[in-house]
């Protein structure tokens, strides 16, 4: 065992790894975090992250990184170990130590040709995609590519249509039917029943243009919540970017957790891999068992086992069809949106 473990010796290792490797602490005496709290970052502005504690879900702490971190990053959602004053007195401050293993990452770039990635939320389990009925008008693109984006994170979509006062949502909730995802209508001072029902329980994070109410959501969902409310420009039908930070905010009666985000103007894919979204259909996936190799499933495909099952009567064509056109929302440019 000693002998393996010389043989990959530090200096192996640290050239591997260089960039991440490097922040970590060389000493054997590596702090024990062992006594450190845990918390949870609800929001980041210009490298001070404001936290919520576990055992004082009621009090908001102050908190930096501390030096072992290094460049890692520190988002909202993250689950983190926590040294230091964390009374949230005034000008008190923690130190962030440790982050934990995210259990989801939800990530989008810029544009498809973006390298950078950015992560929008950690840790959430639920993407609400929320679409105004009119005002902004929808825009499937977005859709396709939120659901996309979520099917690859492995985080179950929610659509949310807002503003159903001002038009019937029934012609977009049709072009989703087939594909299974769940969706909620809401209109604003109406019952939100429905919507917190998909809620409860769970870390959601609520997506989607400036304007379309998201921020109007987590007003009637969370009492004391506060967030501002822009206007829609009336000429444009865009919105005015009123949110500039996402927040993450607790549910009622610990109900689980809700995160409002800025309005964004497009979902870059450049990280997914579109072979990969079929895991998230298994009655598709299993249709695809004989399809010849490096099939892509896409319709121009001669021998898609997904044809062969629409034939054979084993698959709704309308699912395939759709299926097809999140397939095929990568090759849309998200600047088109
Ligand atoms: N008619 C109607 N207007 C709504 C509804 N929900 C929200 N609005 C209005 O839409 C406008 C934008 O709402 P916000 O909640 O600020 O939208 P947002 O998605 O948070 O926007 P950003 O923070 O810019 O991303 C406001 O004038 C709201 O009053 C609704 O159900 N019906
Ligand atoms: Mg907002
Ligand atoms: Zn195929």
């Amino acid at each position: 065992m000693a002998k393996a473990q010389r043989r990959y010796g530090t200096e192996d290792v640290e050239h591997y790894d260089r960039p991440r490797r490097r922040t970590r602490p060389r000493t054997k005496d590596r702090p024990s975090y062992d006594d450190a709290d845990l918390g949870r970052v609800i929001t980041v502005d210009r490298g001070r992250f404001t936290l919520v504690m576990d055992d004082a879900p009621d009090v908001e702490v102050w908190a930096v990184k501390a030096r072992p971190l290094g460049r890692k990053g520190v988002v909202v959602g993250d689950r983190v170990k926590v040294v230091g004053d964390t009374s949230g007195a005034e000008g008190a401050l923690a130190r962030i130590v440790e982050v934990e293993p995210r259990q989801t990452v939800l990530r989008r770039t810029a544009d498809d040709d973006d390298p950078v990635e950015r992560v929008v939320v950690a840790n959430a389990d639920q993407l609400v995609i929320v679409t105004a009925i009119a005002d902004p008008e929808p825009r499937t693109g977005f859709i396709d590519r939120a659901l996309v984006a979520a099917y690859e994170a492995g985080i179950d979509p929610l659509l949310c249509i807002t503003k159903a006062d001002l038009a019937d949502p029934e012609s977009l909730v049709s072009t989703y039917r087939a594909l299974g995802v769940p969706w909620v209508v809401t209109q604003r001072g109406g019952d939100m029943s429905a919507l917190q029902a998909e809620l409860d329980g769970r870390t959601s994070v609520l997506l989607g243009h400036s304007g379309v109410g998201k921020s109007t959501l987590v007003n009637a969902i969370v009492p004391d919540a506060g967030r501002e409310v822009g206007h829609v420009n009336a000429v444009t039908g865009r919105g005015r970017h009123t949110s500039t930070s996402a927040l993450m905010l607790q549910l009622p009666d610990d109900a689980g957790w809700i995160v409002d985000t800025p309005g964004i103007r497009t979902f870059g894919l450049a990280h997914v891999e579109p072979e990969r979204l079929i895991v998230s259909f298994p009655d598709l996936e299993e249709a695809t068992a004989e399809c010849p190799r490096g099939c892509t499933h896409a319709a121009e495909e001669p021998e898609c086992g997904l044809d062969a099952a629409i034939e054979a009567g084993r698959l709704d064509p309308e699912r395939v069809v759709s299926f097809r056109r999140l397939l095929e929302a990568r090759s849309v440019p998200a600047y088109a949106l």
